[in-house]
């Protein structure tokens, strides 16, 4: 493994074979467009920023456009065209994670367009159809990119919502980091073979802890994003009345904290909520944490200054609804799939039928891990020599609903993420999970969860975000006509 970006970089010199992926002409859109596309420049570049503190050595991270997790606001029915530029010394892509979309904007190498080499551009266009709580980030060398810092964070506004008297967004990321600065092995075998491996530099927007301020009595929206490449946290907020309002940018019926099992939200790399507090009297702080870990990691404090709000009984602020495509759950056809562990020598050699537009495409080299680890249903994503797209995990009808059971037979969780859907999280076998809409779902060791969804057309793939699990195998793809 630690060799592998020595061979990405040279790789990415040597350019990249091409594979296009036949174009998919843009669905109609559940919203006509708000106003004409807006044009967003988009770099990928290098830059240094001090992670240990102020007085300890820089590390050189990778950031869009020169900010940590970059933010850009959009407006629901908004359109954005992203002229991509990729300045780093590696070949990327870029992922809008959790957007429906036309599928030739989804950035998965090969399967939806080539990768963008350095000093290449790529140009998206994406509709801005539901609103909530999305990030943006490269598919391909996810381990090292995401690790070294690339994700962007997506907010698309809904002039529907209720106010908030205040709104704070937080980043968390944990960062590979020895003394002076410089990055330990992203990935280590045990790790990637496991539960995957750990940053002890734990982060919050960049910073180990964020010490903020809310008025007083007063109505504040918490987005909240998991942005590690490894870490499953547990959510927890103390000092103040705290209900969850939505999960992966979807609105579900307010739920409060304290009914939540643990009392807290267990979620996993790329899962996001959204949660309204109501900010205490003056004086008094709000601690919110990840309390999976023995350590807690208090990430940040809010402590309540003098408002005009008055102390009043709490009750949460609903957002509205989403307007997703509802799943017929009756007539839907049930698939299953299981999460397992795999090794190379037990992976399947299987291709696609040679007629199939994509049956000469090879996944590149910039973009697969070096071992298998992990396979879907004892099917694994390709790593190391073995560059053949495998075949789809399943072929799917457009517009026809789904219903799809997820087994994990392993000891470890798994943040199962499907591209361009918003699914129906519709039962867990532990009872864990209310039914909300989410476009990644935490599957727990020995627990199944069923999903259902309306299947929009493309290439879609469906892989763990733990990201060393995707690239040592945990990852496939449906196929919609
Ligand atoms: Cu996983």
């Amino acid at each position: 493994m630690p060799s592998r970006r020595a061979f990405l970089l040279a790789g990415a010199a040597l350019g990249t074979g091409a594979v296009l992926a036949p174009s998919r002409t843009s669905e109609a859109r559940v919203l006509p467009a708000a106003v004409a596309p807006r044009t967003v420049a988009l770099s990928a570049r290098e830059m240094d920023l001090h992670l240990l503190g102020s007085d300890k050595p820089a590390t050189r991270i990778y950031a869009y456009d020169g900010e940590l997790f970059r933010l850009i606001r959009a407006k629901r029915g908004d359109e954005l065209e992203f002229t991509f530029d990729n300045h780093l010394p590696e070949a990327s892509t870029v992922h809008f994670h959790g957007i429906r979309m036309p599928n030739e904007y989804d950035g998965v190498p090969t399967l939806t367009q080539p990768v963008v080499a350095p000093g290449g551009r790529f140009t998206y266009r994406i509709p801005f159809d539901d609103p909530g709580t999305f990030f943006f980030h490269p598919h391909c060398d996810e381990t090292g990119q995401v690790g070294r810092g690339l994700a962007g964070v997506l907010i698309v506004e809904d002039a529907r919502d209720p106010k908030f008297d205040a709104e704070h967004i937080f980043c968390l990321k944990d960062w590979r980091l020895a003394e002076d600065g410089s990055y330990l092995a992203m990935s280590e075998p045990d790790g990637a073979s496991k539960a995957g491996t750990y940053g002890a530099t734990r982060t919050v927007n960049g910073v180990p802890a964020l010490d903020l301020k809310a008025p007083a009595n007063s109505d504040v929206r918490l987005r909240i994003l998991n942005l590690d490449s490894t870490r499953v946290m547990d959510l927890g907020v103390e000092g103040a009345e705290a209900a969850l309002i939505a999960v992966d940018g979807h609105a579900l019926p307010p739920i409060p904290l304290d009914k939540l099992p643990d009392s807290i939200w267990r979620f996993g790399p790329a899962q996001r909520i959204d949660l309204h507090i109501r900010m205490p009297e003056v004086g008094k702080s709000v601690q919110i944490g990840d309390y999976r870990a023995a350590n807690i990691y208090h990430f940040a404090t809010l402590t309540a200054e003098p408002s005009s709000r008055s102390k009043r009984p709490f009750r949460a602020l609903a957002l509205p609804p989403p307007k997703l495509p509802q799943p017929d759950l009756k007539r839907a056809e049930r698939l299953t799939f299981t999460l397992q562990q795999a090794t190379d020598a037990a992976v399947k050699e299987v291709g696609l039928p040679p007629d199939d537009p994509l049956a000469k495409a090879l996944i590149d080299t910039l973009c697969v891990g070096s071992t298998t680890y992990w396979a879907i249903s004892q099917e694994s994503w390709p790593t190391g020599e073995k560059r053949n797209l495998p075949p789809p995990l399943a072929k799917l009808g457009e517009g026809r609903s789904y219903r799809v059971t997820i087994k994990n037979g392993t000891r470890y969780p798994h943040p199962v993420h499907l591209h361009g859907h918003a699914f129906a999280v519709i039962d867990s076998s532990s009872g864990r999970l209310p039914k909300h809409f989410a476009d990644t779902v935490l599957v727990q060791p020995d627990e199944t969860v069923e999903i259902a969804f309306v299947a929009a057309p493309g290439d879609w793939v469906f892989h763990c975000h733990i990201l060393e699990h995707m690239e040592t195998g945990m990852m496939g793809w449906f196929r919609v006509v």
